[in-house]
């Protein structure tokens, strides 16, 4: 869906002069923008405005309040090292008023912030030192986030990965067949219900104690992080709507899904799906090099089968919305869900086979040989 952006731009407290914009296609959620604007000497001032999803964040303003109060914690964190936090953070522009988003007539909420420049946010990493580099951004961010207040933070979607409730969502859309999509959908549902009990491992764990909740980031999709395009090395970490109290596993386990995968989610070639054990071992090095000090022993256990949780609840996830009838993400074809979802689940039976290597290399990371 298009937007007609230029009436929201006086709403916000944007340096200069408007120029131009394009919107930025990547992101199953939110629709995005990049903003140029020129000061009086000619330098550009660039930024990013999105339009908050509201199907799928029911309290955006809890959203941006835990956006607001975690990027500063951030900034705050970086100055007190002494680094620079200009590109190392997103920074929310605020509107005229000084609020963290606008809200038009039409009930919708969008948000600025600041664009980081001269660094990329990849679909897909092939170098293991460059994914090295990506996991020790998202293990830097878990690090800084080890001292925030988690009570000051909104749970922006209830139950995000929940995955005892998620199943439940699931088993519910099963039965209300909404799109009459089930009939052709036995062997996908089979493999899910076939998987229940491994996929409510993390969350059994959380819920006897035997894991500690932290901040976590919940969605770090291989491009959440960006690289700098000089450096290489991963500067911000960016998409913070999902930000919340959570386990460390599940932002392990959505980095090696979506990183460490032969090829990317929604690849239709499902022969070709695999778990790339080369880049699963680069992230687990990055990762672990900031925060090994941090987790316990059984979160550290865990690791390895929480790439094959978050891999199977992402198969669940998008199976659900395809039965929906395709609510949740945005599709580019009729049947994207669906091959997504298969996708997924090529990649949980390849993670199956490799179960015992991945958890060998978690192990020597560790420094538990
Ligand atoms: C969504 O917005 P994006 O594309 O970074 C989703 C993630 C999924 C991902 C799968 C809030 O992330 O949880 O893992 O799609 N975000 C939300 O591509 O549901
Ligand atoms: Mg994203």
């Amino acid at each position: 869906m298009a937007y007609d952006i230029l009436p929201l731009l006086p709403h916000f407290r944007f340096e200069g002069d408007f120029d131009s914009y394009s919107e930025i296609g990547a992101g199953n959620i939110n629709a995005t923008y990049h903003l140029v604007y020129r000061l009086p000497d000619g330098h550009k001032r660039e930024y990013l405005l999105q339009r908050i999803n509201t199907y799928v964040f029911k309290d955006p303003e809890g959203v941006m309040r835990n956006i607001d109060l975690v990027t500063r914690h951030v900034e705050r964190a970086y100055q007190a090292k002494g680094v620079d936090p200009t590109r190392r953070v997103l920074r929310v522009i605020p509107t005229l008023e000084g609020g963290l988003f606008h809200r038009t007539e039409t009930d919708d909420y969008w948000r600025a912030y600041n664009f980081i420049t001269g660094a990329t946010a990849f679909d897909h990493i092939e170098s293991p030192a460059a994914f090295r580099e990506a996991a020790r951004g998202f293990g830097e961010f878990q690090r800084l986030l080890t001292d925030f207040p988690a009570a000051e933070l909104s749970e922006t979607i209830p139950g995000f990965h929940h995955t005892a409730r998620r199943f439940e969502t699931f088993e519910a859309s099963v039965q209300a067949d909404r799109a009459g999509r089930v009939k052709d959908l036995a062997e996908e549902i089979a493999f899910l219900r076939a998987r229940k009990d491994m996929m409510c491992e993390i969350v059994s764990a959380l819920e006897a104690g035997r894991l500690p909740m932290r901040v976590t980031h919940n969605d770090t999709k291989i491009n959440n992080v960006m690289i700098d395009d000089e450096t290489g090395r991963a500067i911000c970490v960016i998409d913070l709507d999902t930000v919340m109290p959570g386990s460390a596993l599940y932002d392990f386990g959505d980095a090696i899904r979506s990183g460490a995968a032969t090829v990317i989610e929604d690849d239709p070639h499902f022969d070709k799906v695999g778990v790339d054990l080369t880049l699963f071992e680069a992230f687990t090095e990055g990762f672990l090099s900031e925060i090994r000090d941090i987790l316990t022993p059984e979160e550290i256990d865990m690791l390895a089968l929480s790439a094959k949780v978050i891999t199977c609840e992402q198969a669940m996830r998008f199976l659900t919305d395809y039965i929906d009838g395709d609510l949740y993400y945005k599709i580019r074809t009729p049947d994207h869900n669906l091959v997504r979802a298969r996708n997924q689940m090529a990649l949980v039976a390849d993670m199956e086979r490799r179960f015992d290597q991945m958890r060998a290399i978690v192990s020597k990371h560790a420094g538990q040989v």
